[in-house]
C-alpha cells in the first residue's frame, strides 16, 4: 500500500471525538504521576521520524514521516527512567489498549506522534497523539492516546494480542503460528478497510 488506510478491529464504529490539543496521563498502577499536554510534549523537541509501518493483517505501508517525542524522553520528562514495572498499557480514547513490555516501549524509534507526512494527525490516523512503534505490529500503535499506565502484572488486554508483537520476529498471535493467521488475516483487509472509511465518511454527512 502507498497509503495508510483507516484500520481498526471494530471498523464499524467510527473514530472517538477527541480534544484537539493531545493530554495525556501517566499513571503507575491507577496512581497519577503526571499530566501532559501539547506544550510540555514541544518543550522536549518534537523530531521527524520516518519508519514502516506493519498491520499483523500482512498490509504495510513503507516510508511515513512521524513527528514527535520518544516516549522514552516523555517519561524521563516525569522522573520515569528506570522501569517501575515491568508492563504498561497505553489507552486510547476509544477505550482500545495494548499491553508494552517497558524494553518494547523504551526503543529508540518509539514515539509519541502529533504529526504524519507534515500533517497534524486526523481522526482516521490518531488525532491528537499517538503512540508510534515501528518495530512491532499495529496494534500496538495506538491511536487517540490518553494514557500511560504502569503495571506489575502482565496485562490481559486483547486475547488476539502478542505481548511482544515484534515483526522481525513474526510475532503475530500469541498462541498461534505465523503461518496459521497469515492468510486469514489477510482475507480480513479490504472488507475492514472499506468499511473503516464507510464508517467514517457516513459520520462526516449525518
Ligand atoms: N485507538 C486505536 N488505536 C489503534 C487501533 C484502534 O482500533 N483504535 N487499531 C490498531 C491497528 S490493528 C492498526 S493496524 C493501526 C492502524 O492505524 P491506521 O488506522 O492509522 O492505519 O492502528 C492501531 N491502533
Ligand atoms: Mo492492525
Amino acid at each position: 500500500m502507498t497509503e495508510m488506510p483507516r484500520f481498526t478491529d471494530l471498523p464499524h464504529i467510527p473514530p472517538p471525538t477527541m480534544p484537539i490539543e493531545p493530554k495525556l496521563e501517566i499513571r503507575n498502577q491507577g496512581e497519577l504521576v503526571a499530566t501532559l499536554g501539547a506544550a510540555d510534549l514541544q518543550a522536549l523537541g518534537p523530531r521527524e521520524c520516518t519508519a514502516d509501518f506493519h498491520c499483523v493483517t500482512t498490509w504495510s505501508v513503507t516510508g511515513l514521516v512521524w513527528t514527535g517525542v520518544p516516549l522514552r524522553e516523555v517519561l524521563a520528562s516525569v522522573g520515569i527512567v528506570d522501569a517501575p514495572t515491568p508492563y504498561l498499557v497505553a489507552r486510547a480514547g476509544d477505550r482500545r489498549k495494548a499491553a508494552l513490555l517497558w524494553e518494547d516501549a523504551i526503543a529508540d524509534n518509539v514515539l509519541l506522534a502529533t504529526h504524519l507526512n507534515g500533517a497534524p494527525l486526523d481522526e482516521r490516523h490518531g488525532a491528537p497523539l499517538r503512540l508510534v512503534s515501528p518495530s512491532q505490529y499495529g496494534y500496538k500503535s495506538v491511536k487517540h492516546l490518553i494514557a500511560i499506565d504502569f503495571r506489575a502484572e502482565e496485562p490481559r488486554v486483547m486475547s488476539k494480542e502478542h505481548l511482544r508483537a515484534r515483526v522481525a520476529l513474526e510475532e503475530r498471535h500469541p498462541h498461534l503460528p505465523s503461518s496459521v493467521v497469515r492468510v486469514p488475516y489477510r482475507l480480513t483487509i479490504a472488507p475492514t478497510a472499506y468499511l473503516a472509511e464507510w464508517t467514517l465518511n457516513r459520520r462526516r454527512v449525518s
